[in-house]
């Protein structure tokens, strides 16, 4: 039986290299605030989506207007890295293009939201000018390359964040639509000259996603990722890799044929050739194998399944040409960050900053761009939407010490609100069904005193929360998970562990802030009561309501 593609796919292979119509999206619509249908899809493998102002929706409507489109861009940032001078060009081109928002996302980049259509070019050459690029941010390709950010704590860190950089270049497409559309505004390519045996025509059935964590830390959530690396060190010296294969988290609501997974390690590697070779191959076998007629079935994790694991494997030892090693053992034992201050092997200081779902303040704006100006230090992005600011020398600590004073910048934070991560949601996601990110700071505001009364205020729970079942926020790997179903209602999730290695499970469907409040009351207050020495919450739950092994 022959199989539909996709109308995606169709839109892909027809591009020309992901140009499409963009150029004359770009110049010649100027009716409309967004650009042509098609070119909608090509537009995000240059990591730009197309948005609209969703608060302003209904008024729009009344007044018979069109959406309030605008645009969002997201930067490429392999490992999360940027120097000062970066900082400070990110800083003006929010303020001159943007609307002054920058946003830290769960992969360690920036977004900028709410670019109208005409700064779209100038953004990108500004962008461009600081040595920063959105390619292949989003769109069905390999995505940020995501490594445990706090890099420099060794000399092998700092190695082992030198993969997710050229992880990220091997598997860049290999068209130059992006500097013909945005920077050059011609076409100037031949496109003979831009083969790839990568992507081909076609690029990947789905979007694809990497990580390499450095345990026993695993703030990138290494087995939600298509591709996990798991890094191991013995005697300061790095070996290699164990590689986990298909993991990913979202669901669709009422679809039971979709389902977070987290990755299967497949086996271990020693050497930078066979990583790259590997990572490589197991994006070919996606191509060729994963599912492009229905796109909820399609990213790597049902490719996967569908071969199975064994499967998989064996086809992919049959494309790199060798068998891989014996899986090393490992354990992790942290998520979160590490706030405040932390020096490293070559006794450079580090300060980690809290930034509340990776949404800046404008107080924190104002003193990162005061230390950009310093140029003293480098600006990292955590995989927890943190920011770290990097190898401060001991003579220049007291600089961003006085900054923190000056600005207010250090609050008291409970532990749960350390914890918290939560997407964007509303109101520029069009896919939100509840509000995430406005709304888990509010929400954890009412569970603190609850923890207070339980005693447990300076327990590290996770909590997590997310306006849809996409998952941005990886609320499938924590301890208390709340997925968006409608407005003020979300899926309450129990069960997860607190280092992202056991997905949790539905406890009560769609419940209003007051029935989570109340059950969480109750859960604390069994927590405490029955809980083992040192069990955690998450662990807790799930012996509790999901092991036979009930307490
Ligand atoms: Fe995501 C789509 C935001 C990490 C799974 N995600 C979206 C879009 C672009 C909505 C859309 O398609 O129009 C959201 C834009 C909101 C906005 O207004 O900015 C969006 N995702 C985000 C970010 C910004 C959340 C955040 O608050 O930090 C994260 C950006 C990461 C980055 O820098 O690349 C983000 N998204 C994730 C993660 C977590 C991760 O990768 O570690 C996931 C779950 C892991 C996974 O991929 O399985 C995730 N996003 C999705 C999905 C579901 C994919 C699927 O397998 O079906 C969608 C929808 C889609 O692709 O169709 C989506
Ligand atoms: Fe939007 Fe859903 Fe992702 Fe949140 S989880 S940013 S609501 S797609």
């Amino acid at each position: 039986m022959s199989k539909k593609l996709s109308q995606i796919e169709k839109i892909k292979t027809q591009s020309d290299g992901l140009r499409g119509t963009l150029i004359q999206s770009i110049e010649l619509d100027n009716h409309t605030g967004t650009v042509r249908t098609d070119d909608e899809t090509l537009i995000k493998f240059h990591g730009m989506y197309v948005q609209d102002n969703r608060d302003r929706r209904d008024e729009r409507a009344l007044k018979k207007l069109d959406k309030l489109y605008s645009f969002m861009i997201r930067l490429r940032i392999p490992g999360g890295v940027i120097t000062a001078t970066q900082w400070l060009a990110t800083h003006e081109i929010s303020e001159q293009y943007g609307t002054g928002t920058l946003k830290i996302t769960t992969r360690q980049t920036l977004q900028l939201h709410g670019l109208l259509k005409h700064q779209l070019r100038p953004t990108i050459k500004a962008f461009n000018t600081a040595k920063l690029d959105s390619i292949a941010a989003c769109g069905d390709v390999n995505r940020n390359v995501i490594v445990s950010s706090h890099p420099q704590v060794s000399a092998i860190h700092r190695q082992v964040y030198e993969y997710a950089d050229k992880i990220s270049t091997l598997l860049l497409p290999k068209t130059q639509a992006y500097y013909e559309v945005f920077i050059d505004g011609e076409k100037i390519y031949e496109r003979s000259a831009e083969a790839d045996p990568l992507y081909e025509e076609r690029y990947l059935p789905r979007k694809f996603k990497i990580a390499i964590a450095i345990p026993p830390t695993n703030d990138v959530d290494v087995f939600t990722n298509d591709v996990g690396l798991i890094t191991i060190i013995e005697n300061n010296q790095l070996l290699g890799f164990n590689i986990a294969i298909g993991g990913g988290l979202a669901t669709t609501h009422g679809n039971p044929n979709t389902y977070a997974r987290l990755g299967s390690i497949i086996g271990f590697v020693d050497s930078e050739e066979k990583t790259l070779k590997a990572i490589y191959e197991i994006l070919t076998v996606q191509r060729d194998f994963g599912n492009r007629e229905d796109r909820k079935q399609s990213r790597l994790k049902y490719t996967v399944d569908t071969l199975t694991v064994q499967g998989f494997k064996n086809e992919l030892e049959k494309r790199i040409g060798f068998t891989f090693d014996e899986v090393r053992s490992f354990s992790f034992s942290e998520r979160n960050d590490r706030y405040g201050w932390e020096r490293n092997h070559q006794k450079n200081w580090f300060y980690t900053l809290f930034v509340e779902h990776g949404a800046i303040n404008p107080e924190q704006k104002q003193f990162l761009f005061e230390v950009a100006k310093l140029g003293i230090s480098n600006f990292i992005f955590s995989g927890n939407q943190n920011l770290i600011l990097g190898e401060i020398s001991s003579t220049n600590k007291s600089k961003v010490e006085s900054l923190l004073l000056s600005h207010n910048i250090e609050k008291e934070i409970s532990a749960l609100r350390k914890s918290s991560m939560a997407c964007v949601a509303l109101p520029t996601c069009p896919l939100a069904l509840a509000e995430a990110q406005r709304y888990l700071p509010e929400l954890v505001t009412k569970i603190e005193p609850l923890l207070q009364k339980y005693k447990l205020e300076k327990d590290e729970i996770s909590i997590r929360m997310t306006g849809c079942p996409n998952g941005c926020g990886r609320p499938y790997v924590s301890e208390l998970g709340f997925i968006g179903t409608g407005p003020n209602q979300y899926n309450f999730m129990l069960g997860g562990d607190r280092y992202g290695e056991r997905l949790n499970k539905l406890y009560k469907e769609k419940q209003t802030e007051s029935q989570i409040l109340e059950e969480l009351d109750i859960l604390l207050g069994e927590f405490v009561s029955n809980k083992y020495h040192d069990e955690t919450f998450g662990d807790f739950a799930n012996r509790s309501f999901f092991n036979d092994n009930k307490f």
